[in-house]
């Protein structure tokens, strides 16, 4: 029954719990139409108006309430306690995932790898690992669907919203646009290819090495003068951006928020939106300056700026670029 093409290949740990609960569902719908279907052809036929026969009254029955209202209760809070369970599963990424940066535009899907590698319209991951991918699209909405994996995004502009997963199987899966994006939205569709690790490690050692991601991010940096304020020996005018990413930062109103991705992004495009505590808003918004791509390579430097986690190799990214910075396109 698993073999029939009905159901796209499972090629993630997610994908096994969201049929189960599918078929879960699927089962539980067909017994109760068959049952209700039944039991009208039944009762259709059984009480039929007949001469002599005369309906009688019944009024009420807790017994029968009770019934009716507590077994499909504990169903549905079943459901409910199951299906959360998946989600929250789905919602939450693992610590310590590959991530991929994902610009999503009519019509195409553009994806950028920390190590530095750039794909269109096709996106190359390794089997057994867990990938986190932080979306973002340069107009309208879009949806990032990979059915083989069970997993749907949205994707939409002007902030990001992330998704993972972990890919079981070595092939290739269907990607789509899951959200209708005007006229050649069936045309937005892509190849995840899923590869063995050692062949993963070809693919990532071939092609055009730019330096990672941070590196260009790093670039860009530089060549937008964030340098000028952005400190990391003395305190500058902006606060020094080293281990910013992850922690909490207290704003100037009070409010204390999480540093993730997307607080880097409104950072440099609406700065005074959240004004750091103790400076002064006086950082300029580089809306409509950086592309959506030197966005996610700055985020990518900034979070590179963290010292790496006890054990893990590297230091951060202090030093000035080593590539040339990349152009506005
Ligand atoms: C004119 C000086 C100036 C420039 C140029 C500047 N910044 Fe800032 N930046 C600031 C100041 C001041 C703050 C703190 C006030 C605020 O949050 O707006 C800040 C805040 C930030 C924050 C939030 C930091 C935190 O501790 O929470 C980030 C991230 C950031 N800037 C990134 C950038 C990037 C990336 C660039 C270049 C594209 C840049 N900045 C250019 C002055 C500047
Ligand atoms: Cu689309």
């Amino acid at each position: 029954m698993f073999d029939l093409p009905l159901w796209p290949p499972r090629a993630s740990t997610t994908a096994g719990s969201v049929d189960a609960l599918f078929i879960f569902l699927l089962t539980l719908c067909g017994f109760m139409a068959l049952a209700i279907f039944t039991m009208i052809i039944v009762f259709a036929i059984r009480y039929r108006r007949r001469p002599g026969h005369q309906a009688e009254q019944i009024e009420g029955s807790n017994a029968l309430e009770f019934t009716w209202t507590f077994i499909p209760l504990g169903i549905f809070l079943c459901i409910f306690v199951w299906g959360a369970y998946i989600y929250f599963q789905e919602r939450t990424p693992p610590r310590g995932a590959a991530e991929v940066y994902t610009v999503a535009k009519q019509w195409m899907w553009k994806f950028q790898h920390v190590e530095g590698h750039r794909e269109i319209n096709e996106l190359h991951v390794p089997v057994g690992r867990d990938v986190r991918m932080i979306m973002t699209s340069q107009d309208v909405i879009h949806s990032f669907y990979v059915p083989a994996f069970r997993i749907k995004q949205d994707v939409l502009p002007g902030r990001y919203t992330v998704a993972w997963f972990h890919a079981t199987k070595a092939g290739t899966y269907h990607l789509f646009c899951a959200e209708y994006c005007g006229t050649m939205h069936s045309g937005m569709i892509g190849d995840v290819v899923v590869m063995e690790p050692a062949q993963y490690e070809a693919w990532l050692s071939g092609g055009a090495a730019l330096g990672s991601l941070a590196n260009t991010g790093q670039g860009i940096f530089q060549s937008l003068g964030c340098s000028t304020c952005h400190r990391f020996d003395t305190q500058g005018r902006g606060p020094n951006l080293v281990g910013v990413f992850g922690r909490p930062v207290l704003l100037e109103d009070g409010r204390t928020v999480i540093a993730d991705e997307n607080y880097i992004r409104e950072s440099i495009l609406i700065p005074a939106a959240k004004v750091v505590s103790g400076f002064k808003p006086i950082m300029p918004t580089f809306q409509g300056i950086v592309s959506e791509e030197q966005l996610n390579a700055l985020v990518a430097y900034v979070k590179s700026l963290n010292p790496p986690p006890a054990g893990a190799a590297g230091t951060p990214n202090l030093k000035p670029p080593t590539s040339q910075p990349e152009t506005n396109r």
